[in-house]
């Protein structure tokens, strides 16, 4: 009997046992599956209705052994499945997909949730101009090249953060395409993410935006809000108001003393939050 088990298991190729999605800009798969915040949305209950699948397997859309053929193996109309007919629900040409809205030419942190790491290289494509959603999605519609490469970057609070610029000459409705190529496993994991680009305002926007993107499958704003208060909690040394102080004696050092604490304090309570 084990001996049948045994030889079940070495007869299958061995699969990786999970793995990820983009999460921001959140992918199709992500935003609908059964941790995703979009799940009750039409275009998510029609993907699942059609794939006949809860999504609970979000992070388990992957091909073995393409080698980077992605563009043989993969077929035209079916780029957001892969193929597969589990996930096919995530094909259907529609406008209204969860979207997130980013900052063309802008720096962004990419977030890539990964359930299980693996070592591997990401590739992001984008749309040529005059995508249409409602068309089926085939190869001629995405740019050649990628517009970012990343190999294997760093896992932070449970996903892969890859720093990198959108690209500058996009406007409107797009998406975003990615690919990771596993180094440890034959596996290459697909994603389609919808965004809109919206054109940068008149300054370029601080590099440090977007390093605290979110985890999970959030449809957010580009996200410039909340980046800039990291930094300056990061380093309790030079906090720049006590400069700002006249001298005024014990009072004020008092003042430097309890500033630094509460500083420390922040960053420790950020880096909890991240895990
Ligand atoms: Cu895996």
């Amino acid at each position: 009997m084990l001996a049948v088990v045994a030889g079940v298991v070495l007869a299958a190729p061995v699969p990786a046992s999970a793995h990820g999605a983009l999460t921001n800009p959140v992918s199709r798969l992500a935003a609908c599956g059964a941790e995703g915040d979009s799940a009750g949305m039409a275009a998510c209950v029609a993907a699942r209705k059609a794939s006949r699948n809860d999504f609970e397997d979000w992070d388990n859309l992957r091909l073995p052994n393409v080698d980077g053929r992605d563009r043989e193996v993969v077929p035209d109309g079916k780029l957001c499945s892969a193929g597969l007919s589990r996930y096919q629900g995530l094909d259907l040409p529609r406008e209204d997909w969860p979207v997130t809205t980013l900052t063309a030419g802008a720096d962004l942190t990419f977030a890539y949730r990964g359930t299980i790491p693996h070592k591997g290289t990401f590739r992001l494509f984008v749309t040529r101009d005059g995508y249409d959603p409602t068309e089926p999605l085939a190869w001629s519609d995405l740019e050649t090249k990628p517009f970012l490469t990343a190999k294997d970057p760093t896992m932070r609070g449970g996903a892969y953060r890859i720093k990198g610029e959108l690209p500058s000459d996009k406007t409107g409705r797009h998406l975003i395409y990615t690919a990771w190529q596993n180094s440890d496993t034959p596996d290459t994991y697909y994603s389609c993410s919808d965004v809109i680009f919206k054109a940068a305002k008149t300054t370029k926007v601080a590099p440090s935006a977007g390093e605290s993107a979110p985890a999970t499958g959030e449809v957010t704003e580009a996200p410039a809000t909340e980046a800039a208060a990291p930094p300056a909690a990061a380093d309790p040394e030079p906090v720049s108001a006590t400069s700002a102080l006249p001298m005024i004696g014990g009072g004020a050092a008092l003042i430097v003393l309890f500033g630094a604490a509460y500083a420390i304090l922040l960053h420790r309570t950020r880096r909890d939050r991240r895990g």
